[in-house]
This record gives structure tokens, sequence and C-alpha cells, in this order.
């Protein structure tokens, strides 16, 4: 910082300069994020409330009640009548609120102490800083064959010191939906602790199920399943920060409650205290502004891109490591090294992200990769070997 004031345009010259060196999302190039350009409407929004502050709800019950509003929207996708939660930063931070909920729960209603999450092998780092913070014992369920949780593995690993047990529904490397059904049994009859990680899938597998897709169910229709994240800052267009939280019990969010003695409410259950109102009014914009109709026909787009994508692939000889059930897609050339053909594709000017489980090419072909895009990535990859 400088000792004295330094006019505005200078600033703003220098702020650009450093904003070049950014991607766009608009150049179609990204191809590894699950991220998006915010839909203008929602940006628009998200300025206007930029002061608002919903550590402080008593202070800004407008905002507050939009929060509500929009946990009760996204509750409905999910099945569920009366929703309670939160809209977080992101996927990282409704994971560590469900996974401290859990804990607290099993700690207070069961004795446990130190205890245990289980997750898939495809799970989220998120739930490895949650059980790093909470103090928590992470056992990995294995995979089947098709990259899903493998059922048994995982009745194998639960014990009297599991606290939680994870799904994904949209996994980050492959877009995948795990045995929700049959967890959720699992989970309810076990008297355990059900999250479900939707951050990606949840703007999304719901409204391709009203258009016909056959896609297994993941939410709150299922006894066992306790609480699921779900973003609007992935598939939601809303700007970034704006996770989503959503509990089936406000005893999970009583579990976490800590006294706030000088604020206008008495306790407070989120991890961050001072927090943007502006993500929630953002998101309570798009999603009323798309209404279901939206988001059905941006998920079938996307759906209609992968598959043009996964049959191109196979039309030049890439081998794809599953049949899409999201709009994420991983592959690898039969005769190159992944990171080696990464590197390629780096110099060809595409952003692309590597995957680990299996070692592979990832595209996640979110609403900034059009047609277009698609099509010079197909070209490019065949004139690759
Ligand atoms: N749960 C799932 C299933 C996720 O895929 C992610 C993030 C999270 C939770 C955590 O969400 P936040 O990052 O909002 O806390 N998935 C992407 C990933 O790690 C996030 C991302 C987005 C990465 C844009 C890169 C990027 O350019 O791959």
């Amino acid at each position: 910082m400088q000792d004295k004031p330094v006019d505005k345009d200078d600033i703003l010259k220098e702020l650009s300069e450093l904003h070049e060196l950014d991607y766009n999302y608009s150049d179609g190039r990204i191809l590894g994020s699950m991220c998006t350009e915010a839909h203008p409407f929602a940006k628009e929004v998200y300025c206007k409330f930029l002061d608002t502050n919903l550590g402080d709800p008593g202070l800004f019950k407008g905002t507050k009640r939009i929060e509500d509003e929009v946990i009760q929207s996204i509750g409905e996708i999910l099945s569920l009548d009366v929703a309670y939660g939160n809209i977080v930063t992101g996927g990282t931070e409704a994971n560590l609120m469900a996974i401290r909920a859990a804990r607290n729960h099993a700690r207070k209603y069961k004795g446990i102490v130190d205890g245990e999450i289980i997750i898939p092998e495809s799970a989220h780092f998120s739930f490895k800083k949650a059980a790093d913070m909470l103090n928590l014992k992470i056992v990995e369920a294995e995979l089947d064959e098709n990259y899903k949780i493998d059922v048994d593995s995982l009745k194998k690993v639960i014990s009297d010191k599991t606290v939680a047990i994870v799904a994904i529904a949209g996994t980050t490397e492959l877009g995948l939906i795990d045995p929700i059904e049959e967890i959720s049994k699992i989970a309810f009859d076990n008297n355990i602790y059900f999250h479900v990680d939707a951050a990606f899938g949840g703007f999304s597998i719901p409204f391709l199920k009203q258009r016909g897709y056959d896609l297994p169910t993941f939410d709150f229709s299922l006894p066992g399943v306790c609480s699921v994240t779900v973003d609007p800052h992935k598939m939601g267009l809303a700007p970034i920060p704006a996770g989503g939280i959503i509990f089936r019990k406000e005893e999970y969010l009583e579990v976490m409650a800590v006294d706030s003695p000088y604020l206008t409410v008495k306790t407070q259950s989120t991890i961050v205290g001072t927090r943007l109102g502006a993500s929630s009014a953002a998101t309570y914009a798009i999603m009323n502004y798309f209404g279901k109709e939206g988001y059905a026909d941006l998920a079938q787009d996307l759906m209609k891109n992968t598959q043009y994508l996964y049959d191109g692939l196979l039309e030049i000889g890439y081998d794809v490591i599953c049949k899409p059930e999201l709009n994420i897609l991983a592959f690898n050339h039969p005769d190159i090294e992944t990171n080696e053909f990464a590197e390629k594709l780096e110099k060809l000017g595409w952003k692309v992200s590597v995957a680990k489980c299996p070692v592979s090419i990832r595209v996640v072909l979110m609403n900034h990769i059009k047609k277009t895009h698609i099509k010079e990535l197909l070209e490019d990859l065949k004139d690759l070997f």
C-alpha cells in the first residue's frame, strides 16, 4: 500500500492488467471447471446486496427471509417439505457443516467421542479437511468396477464409531451417482447419519429426471438422508461464493449452535460469523428467473453437448472411461500416457484437468463450453496423434 492515496484510474489500470492474466470462461477453453460465468441478472442482484450481513440476521431481516426462502426452494427440489440450512461459501463449507452436525449429534445422543466418517474413494477432498478440523478418522469405502461405492465394502467398514456415511450425487471426477437408495437404507437401519454430496448434481439431477432421464433417486424422499450439499455456484449459475447445505431436521443445526451474546440472535450454527447476504439474494434471483423449466433446459442442453463429445470421442478412437450420467466426461488415448496427453492439449490452449481415479483427461461440460468449442476440441483431438 502507498502512503498517499492513489488515483482511481491508476488503480483500475493496474487491476485490469492483472485481470488480463486470468482465463475467461467465454473463450470456451476452460474444460475442467465446475464453476462457470454467473448469469448477468444474478450478478446485478449480488451487487445490490453487498453490504448485507447474515451473521447478524436481526439487522437484515429481509435478507434473512431471502436466505430462508432459498433454502426452502432448494429443499422442495430435493423432495423436502420443510427445509433447514444455509447458503454458505461453497461445497467445502457445506460438507464441513454436515459433518460437524453429524459428529455433534453422535456425541450428544450416542456418546461417540473418537468418531469415524465413511467416505467413498471418489469423495471430494473437502471431507479430508472436515475430518482434520473435526478430529475424525476417515474410513474409505471401495468403489466397484463402475466407479461407484461398493455397498458390500461400505457395510464392512461400519463400526460403533461411525458418525456419518457420505455418498456422492455427481462425483467430482466422473459425475457419477452412487447407489444412494441402498446406502440410505443401510444408514437408516443402523441409525447412522447419512450425508449426500450433491454439490454438482443437485441443480441438475432433479430436472433431468423431470425430462425423462433415467437417473437414480438421491434426495430426501429416501428416509435415511439427513443432509444434502447443493451448490448454486456450480450448476445453479449463481456468482461465487454460493454453496448450499440442507438439513432434514432443525436439530442438526441445534447441535452446532453456540451462544452469540451480543448479536440480534442468541445462537449461531454456521461456521462463518459475518457472512454475505448477497449470495442468497443472487441465488434467489436466478432461481426464480430460471424456474424449474429454465434449469431443466440448461441441464438438458449440457447433456446433449456431453453426448455430442462422447460420440465424437468414440468415433475418433478415444477410450471414454464410462458412459456419462451427468455433464462430465473422462477419457484417454490408447497410445499415450495421460499427463503427456494433457500437456499436448495445454500447448493447444485447452485448460484441461487430469482425473486421478482413473487417471484420465476430464471435461466438465459447463455452460461456457458451446458446441463450436466442442467441435474445435474434437478437431484438435483428431489431429493430435
Ligand atoms: N463436492 C463436490 C462433489 C465437488 O465436486 C466440489 C468441488 C466440492 C464438494 C467443493 O466445492 P467448493 O469448491 O465449492 O468448496 N468441485 C470442483 C473441484 O474441486 C471445484 C472446482 C471448480 C475446481 C472450479 C476447479 C475449478 O476451476 O474439482
